[in-house]
């Protein structure tokens, strides 16, 4: 990118076009912009009298989300006016958090990295990247130089706390790790969703609003859609279908429907035909897995399997979708795979109404893809636990153990970019400890949180209605192409900064080069004359403030695969060598070896715990609105009534759930929702410590599930956290 253009007028001036218009002072104008708080992107109208918002609604007119918006959305408004947010950076002294200036706090959080690394190396710097910062448009463009610019290779991120399965499994077998099947679910006739709660999440690596109405749609069209998940969730309602699975199991019950697919005879590439390799291997896998040699050990009829597998093969159209309950599971990456081979095999990869690729009008895949840049998988290895990196990062689970264990590379500072690892990663309060010992850690966050506490320097950026936003990331994993570009609605105050700003100033003070102060606008401007589709560009974005329709997803390979060869890879080597791994775990669940459940209220009793996600929530930081807070306490620990009669245990009393890394107490909700045996507890809660600054979620904590949950338990293939099928033991608590 070039220097010049951060001056070019006609890129200040079309980037701050709509920013002018609603700031007229015209009296109730409408403002239309994408909610970038969670993937769904739903266009809002916002009325407002100069900095009043009036109202925050769905826009009908945006073509991806027609009107749909949820709960959180109007929480903007809060985010926004909340008091407790930070506007100028701040710098911990012995007397407690000092307003600083920026000059004075880049100047500090710049010397400051340079003696650590000084002293200990360049990669005794840590950085940790949260999830907003996919979310966050400026981010997406100047993060990488940003963290490029602090030298560092011990680079970690929510990524191996979420999706990381999904890119190993798209670069093994699609050669790029951001080559993301999207379910078509517009089209399709059947939709299998293995571990995913859209109907709450709105939707993940499926950008997705409105999923309600879709999945209406669908059964208005004579289709269906089966739920495999250990609660018979809000999702689980809607459907045609739910089957109870225990946490773990999927990748045994996706091996036994591949089975019957081929013992039946219904191979059938359909549009992948000629360019898939690995087929006989898979098939070859797929002996040992019958329904009937699996039903013991998934619980599931093995007819019911038979029927499953029958009726996706035979759908006119069908789709697999997994997310989080099967990847962030012991089998992450076995159960992205063989979602994957499942959709290749009956025809259903890359065609409408089965599982297709984005054609995004901002395409940093192709871009990337074109200068070789695809991903890497495990060419380094964590320093205590040998853990596998990926396209630059290593597995959040090992973070604490990196800043805990001494030695040569030991971490001695750390950078957190949009994030709360405390409440967010694995055996969190390991990590809060470990925080503690640091030389310098510096926070680039809006709020004074469970994680940004430890901070010495906390860097506050300008956030969401106060910044533009392009969706980089989300468009490439949206259901429908659709291209959208919203200024800010309201101007920063003159001492704030955006995100971008900040690493630009950083970078530029790290590196001693100049800063253009360059607005990411000007990428986005090139990158959408560069694009396919005629006719774009960020004019034409800016003259339609609701959004410009691309159409449905269309086939794109093999033109957009990136593998050397041009060729699907059905049967790469990391996950034929991973199913010894689960050969073993199947051995060790057969139902024989299990001991049956002790029945005493005294005695603890022990389960398996999932997570859960909430209309209400976003991860670990909306928790601050009180409007998303307020009635009764949602941190619940969910239980079948069999296990809580078991325990003792009646609605609305407080349980003990504990494990070897911690235990939490919490009020239980007891419900037919869950299967016997696991119980559910909802994470980014337990804001419970006295010197954060978030007033509205101090008075309602919760407690975090990440206190139990253990950072040893991970997809050892992909080096992702299982926070799903936490042994715990639950028992009633003394003081009811
Ligand atoms: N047990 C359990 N743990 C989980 C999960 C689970 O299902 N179960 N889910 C995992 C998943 S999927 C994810 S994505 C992670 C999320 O993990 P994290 O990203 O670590 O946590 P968040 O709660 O999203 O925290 C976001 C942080 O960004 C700050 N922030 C918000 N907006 C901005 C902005 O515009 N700029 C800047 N600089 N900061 C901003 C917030 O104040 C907050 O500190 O949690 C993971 N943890
Ligand atoms: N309202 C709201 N929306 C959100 C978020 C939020 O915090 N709140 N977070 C956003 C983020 S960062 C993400 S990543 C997405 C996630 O989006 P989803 O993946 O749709 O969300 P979850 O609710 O975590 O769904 C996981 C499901 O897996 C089930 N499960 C647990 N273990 C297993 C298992 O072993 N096997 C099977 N088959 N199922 C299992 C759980 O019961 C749960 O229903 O949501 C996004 N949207
Ligand atoms: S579903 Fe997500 S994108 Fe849509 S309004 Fe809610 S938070 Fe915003
Ligand atoms: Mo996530």
């Amino acid at each position: 990118m070039s220097a010049e253009g951060a001056n070019d007028p006609a890129v200040r001036s079309e980037a701050t076009n709509g920013l002018a218009a609603s700031l007229k002072g015209e009296r109730s104008m409408k403002h239309y912009r994408t909610c970038n708080l969670c993937e769904a992107m739903c266009g809002l109208v916002i009325e407002h009298e100069g900095h009043e918002i009036l109202s925050i609604k769905g826009d009908p007119n945006d073509p991806l989300s027609r009107g749909h918006i949820c709960p959180k959305a109007v929480a903007l408004k809060d985010i926004y006016k909340d008091p407790d947010r930070l506007k100028k950076p701040q710098r911990k002294t012995a007397t407690g958090w000092q307003e600083i200036e920026w000059d004075e706090a880049f100047d500090e959080v710049v010397n400051r990295l340079r003696v650590v690394q000084e002293h200990h190396g360049v990669n005794s710097l840590g950085v940790y990247q949260g999830n907003p910062n996919v979310h966050n448009f400026g981010t997406m463009i100047f993060g990488p130089n940003f963290v490029r610019s602090l030298r560092t290779k011990s680079r970690f991120s929510a990524t191996s706390a979420d999706q990381l399965p999904h890119h190993v499994a798209s670069l093994l077998m699609f050669g790029h790790y951001f080559m993301i099947p999207i379910p078509d679910i517009d089209r399709t006739d059947f939709m299998l969703i293995i571990g995913a709660n859209p109907l709450v999440s709105n939707g993940s690596m499926m950008t997705c609003p409105d999923y309600g109405k879709r999945l209406k749609a669908v059964q208005a069209r004579g289709g269906k859609v089966v739920v495999v998940d250990p609660r018979r969730t809000e999702t689980a309602h809607q459907a045609d279908e739910h089957l109870f699975i225990k946490p773990g199991r999927d990748a045994l019950l996706l091996l036994a429907m591949i089975h019957v697919v081929v013992e039946e005879g219904l191979v059938d590439l359909g549009n992948v035909e000629g360019i898939v390799e690995g087929v006989e291997e898979v098939k070859q896998i797929v002996e040992d897995f019958s329904p009937e040699h699996m039903s013991p050990v998934l619980g599931i009829d093995a007819e019911a399997i038979r029927r499953l597998a029958m009726d996706f093969a035979q759908a006119k159209s069908a789709v697999c979708y997994s997310r989080m309950g099967a990847s962030t599971q012991i089998f992450g990456g076995l159960c992205l795979w063989l979602t994957h081979v499942l959709n290749i095999l009956t025809g259903n990869m890359d065609r409408p109404g089965g599982a297709m690729f984005t054609q995004p009008a901002f395409d940093f895949i192709g871009t990337d893809g074109k200068n070789g840049r695809t991903g890497t998988f495990g060419s380094r290895k964590t320093r205590v636990r040998g853990l596998p990196n990926f396209t630059g990062e290593f597995p959040v689970a090992a973070m604490t153990e990196e800043i805990a264990t001494e030695g040569d590379g030991q971490l001695k500072a750390m950078v957190t970019i949009a994030g709360n690892p405390v409440l967010s990663t694995p055996n969190g309060q390991a990590l809060d400890k470990a925080l503690e010992q640091l030389e310098f850690m510096v926070a680039i966050d809006i709020y004074l949180n469970e994680t940004t506490r430890h901070a010495d320097i906390i860097l506050p950026p300008a956030t969401g209605l106060e910044v533009s936003h392009y969706d980089v990331i989300f468009n490439t994993l949206a259901v429908r192409n659709v291209a959208k570009y919203s200024p800010p609605l309201f101007e920063k105050s003159a001492d704030q900064r955006y995100d971008w700003e900040i690493f630009q100033e950083l970078t530029a003070r790290l590196t001693g080069k100049p800063n253009y102060a360059i607005p990411p606008e000007l990428a986005l401007k090139k990158g959408l004359e560069g694009s396919d589709y005629e006719g774009m560009s960020l004019e034409k974005l800016i003259k339609e403030p609701h959004g410009v329709d691309l159409g449905p997803l269309s086939p794109a390979l093999p033109g957009r695969l990136f593998t050397p060869n041009k060729r699907i890879q059905l049967a790469p080597e990391a996950f034929l060598q991973d199913l010894d791994r689960l050969r073993k775990f199947q051995v060790q669940i057969q139902p024989q070896t299990q001991n049956s459940s002790p029945h005493s209220h005294t005695q603890p009793h022990t389960f398996l715990l999932i997570g859960r996600r909430q209309l209400r929530s976003n991860n670990s930081w909306m928790h601050n609105s009180h409007r998303l807070v307020k009635g009764k306490n949602r941190c619940t620990l969910m239980i079948h009534p069999d296990d809580a009669q078991a325990a003792g245990l009646e609605t609305g009393e407080i349980a003990i759930v504990s494990s070897p890394q911690g235990a939490v107490r919490l009020p239980v909700e007891i419900t037919q929702d869950m299967m016997p045996g696991v119980v559910s507890i909802p994470h980014g809660w337990g804001h419970r410590h006295k010197d954060i600054q978030l007033a509205v979620a101090q008075s309602t904590p919760g407690v975090s599930v990440n206190d139990l949950t253990d950072n040893a338990l991970i997809d050892e293939l992909t080096g992702n956290a299982a926070f799903n099928g936490v042994p715990v033991e639950v028992r009633k608590d003394g003081f009811n």
